[in-house]
This record gives C-alpha cells, sequence and structure tokens, in this order.
C-alpha cells in the first residue's frame, strides 16, 4: 500500500529541510518537492522526487500533480519580508501569484480525487502592524483579529493568501456548476520568528535572532540591525515542524477557523544576546540598527494569543526560550559547526 503524497514547495528553505526530516521519521507519508534550488543529496533521499524550479511555473505544477497523487500541500516558497522590500514586485509575484497556482493545483486535485486536499500555508506575525512601540508595548499579546495592517509586501502577501485560501475552502466557485464539488481545505499557520540549529534563514527581517547565535558559534562578530529592546515572538524549528503536523491531522469539524496564530517565547535581542554570550563568553555582538529594518520589526506584535489554536487543534509549544537554547540549539549549534562536521 503506497503511502500518501504530500507537496512541499519551498522544501530546501529552513523550515522545509526540518520538515523533510520530520515527515521521513514518522514515516506517514512521502514527499514529492519543487525548490527553486536542488535539493542537497541528504535531503534528496528522504523524497520520493524532488524538482528543482519555480512555484510560477503553472506547466511544471501540472506536471508534478499529473505524475503524483497529491493528498496535502505544504506551500512553504515565499520571498520573505527584508527580501521582499528590496524587489515588491517580485514578492508578490512569487508570494500571490506562486500561492494562487498551488491553490489551483490543490483545488483541481480536490475535484479529481473527490475529497479535499489539505493545504498548510506558513503565513506569519509579518502580518500585523502596531503604528509605533508604545501602541505595540500597549497590545502585547494580540489575537488573530487584531492590527492586520501590515507594512511590508510580504505581510500584504501572506494576509492576502490567508484570505485566498479561506475563499477556496468556503466559496471557490459559488455561483458555478461546481459549487458542490470538492474543495481544498486550507490551513494557516501565522509563525513568528524561527530559529533552527541546522540553517540560518536569509531575507527575513526576524534573522536577527538565528544569525546572533550562528555568528557566535562561528566565532564571527555580528552587528545586529535592531537594538537591543526590539521584541518579537520566536520558536524553536522543531515546534514549528510540528505545529504544522499537529494542524494537518487535527479534526476538521475541530477547526472554527482557517487562520491562527502559534506562539512560543517572546524575548528581545538583548534577551538573546545575554543568553548568546552566557553559552559562547568570547562572543563580539554590537547595535548598529537599520532604522527600516527595525521599523519592520517595531511594527510587529511583542507576542501573540495563540488560544484558538490551543483550544481548536491542542497546540502547546515544547520548546520554551530557555529548553530551546539549552536542549535544541546549543546541542545542534555544536554538532552543526563542529571541525569535523560535513
Ligand atoms: C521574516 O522575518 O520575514 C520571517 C517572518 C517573521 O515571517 N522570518
Amino acid at each position: 500500500m503506497s503511502k500518501p503524497v504530500v507537496l512541499i514547495t519551498g522544501a530546501n528553505g529552513e523550515i522545509g529541510r526540518s520538515l523533510l526530516e520530520r515527515l521521513h521519521a514518522d514515516g506517514r507519508y512521502e514527499a514529492v518537492t519543487v525548490d527553486l534550488t536542488p535539493l542537497p543529496e541528504r535531503y534528496r533521499a528522504l523524497c520520493r522526487e524532488t524538482y528543482a524550479g519555480n512555484i510560477m511555473d503553472r506547466y511544471l505544477l501540472d506536471q508534478v500533480a499529473a505524475h503524483h497523487e497529491i493528498e496535502v500541500v505544504f506551500h512553504l516558497a515565499a520571498l520573505l519580508s527584508t527580501r521582499g522590500e528590496r524587489d515588491p514586485e517580485l514578492a508578490h509575484q512569487v508570494n500571490v501569484e506562486g500561492t494562487l497556482h498551488l491553490l489551483r493545483v490543490a483545488n483541481n486535485q480536490s475535484q479529481r480525487l473527490g475529497r479535499a486536499v489539505r493545504f498548510v500555508f506558513p503565513s506569519s506575525i509579518a502580518i500585523y502592524g502596531l503604528p509605533d512601540v508604545p501602541a505595540k508595548t500597549k497590545a502585547g499579546r494580540v489575537g488573530e483579529e487584531e492590527w492586520n495592517v501590515p507594512i511590508t509586501m510580504y505581510g500584504c502577501n501572506k494576509l492576502y493568501c490567508e484570505h485566498l485560501g479561506r475563499y477556496f475552502t468556503r466559496h471557490f466557485r459559488q455561483m458555478g456548476a461546481l459549487a458542490t464539488a470538492s474543495r481544498l481545505d486550507f490551513r494557516a499557520i501565522r509563525f513568528p520568528g524561527l530559529i533552527s540549529a541546522e540553517t540560518v534563514p536569509t531575507g527575513g527581517t526576524s534573522d536577527f535572532g538565528p544569525e546572533m547565535l550562528h555568528a557566535a558559534a562561528q566565532g564571527k562578530p555580528y552587528k545586529c540591525f535592531v537594538g537591543p529592546e526590539a521584541k518579537i515572538p520566536f520558536m524553536a524549528m522543531p515546534d514549528a515542524v510540528e505545529s504544522m503536523l499537529l494542524l494537518l491531522e487535527a479534526d476538521r469539524e475541530r477547526l472554527t477557523d482557517t487562520v491562527y496564530n502559534v506562539g512560543a517565547f517572546s524575548v528581545s535581542a538583548g534577551d538573546i544576546a545575554a543568553r548568546v554570550k552566557q553559552l559562547f563568553p568570547a562572543a563580539d555582538i554590537t547595535y548598529e540598527p537599520d532604522p527600516v529594518r527595525a521599523r519592520i520589526v517595531d511594527s510587529w506584535p511583542e507576542d501573540v494569543d495563540d488560544t484558538r489554536a490551543r483550544k481548536d487543534w491542542d497546540w502547546k509549544p515544547a520548546y520554551d526560550f530557555d529548553r530551546a537554547m539549552d536542549e535544541y540549539l546549543m546541542p545542534g549549534i555544536r554538532r552543526r559547526y563542529a571541525p569535523d562536521s560535513p
């Protein structure tokens, strides 16, 4: 009996690599991947099939859907917030047009199968837009419906794609003959800043957290692009992957919405730096705030209210800040940068 197939876009990215390893370890699904860059052999070995290509290539996506009976989509490919501000038009094309192509593929597959393809979508705290630091401090832990006024193209893209996913799930072609045909089952998670022991993100504005840690582990000086007081929610990568799999397997009857906050720990750049210096006493961390990137981080909430996820699908983070540093990041980082590390 062949295993259900999951399609992962952006599989060669931070979340994608961790997700591939977890899916392979769990053994329930077979992964087919699409990414701009070819997967390294270590990850190719975890997949049924890998495709190097662009999610803007409709022909490629249709070919993948024709060759594999896709039951689940993890659509991870995106241009993150800082990269998106350098090329907003490209960010819109990849983040919105690309997502629309994937929604079309998943919806067509749902109609072919006669049942909903589950579509797991990583949204972001970037969809929030607090006007200034006093408002951010006063707002504290924000709920899903609060402050949905993003100030980056990436945040606008993610917020719009949340609505697109809800439309495809509940209203697609509501006027036409297909009104009763199977539609996809879109499920979105608004991720905080993610910190991985294995990889360093590129193109994000929450990157100061992981960048600081990985620089210290390599004995490199780090100039932080936000001030020490800049505070946002963060999460260890294993919790991010766990949250996607929990939401994927959640009973659809329990889901009261298609979009969920998830949180783990809210820390400032100064908090991270202090902890990094405890672990790497020689760490050379200085602050050279980039006004634009600091403004973006200041527009993001200090923390998120994830009550809805805890109630609807039993979300609970396994890693608080201390456990993330002591039990996941430090052991992983030391392995990652050990002299004989592959
Ligand atoms: C970014 O910094 O753009 C992302 C995010 C917070 O979604 N890591």
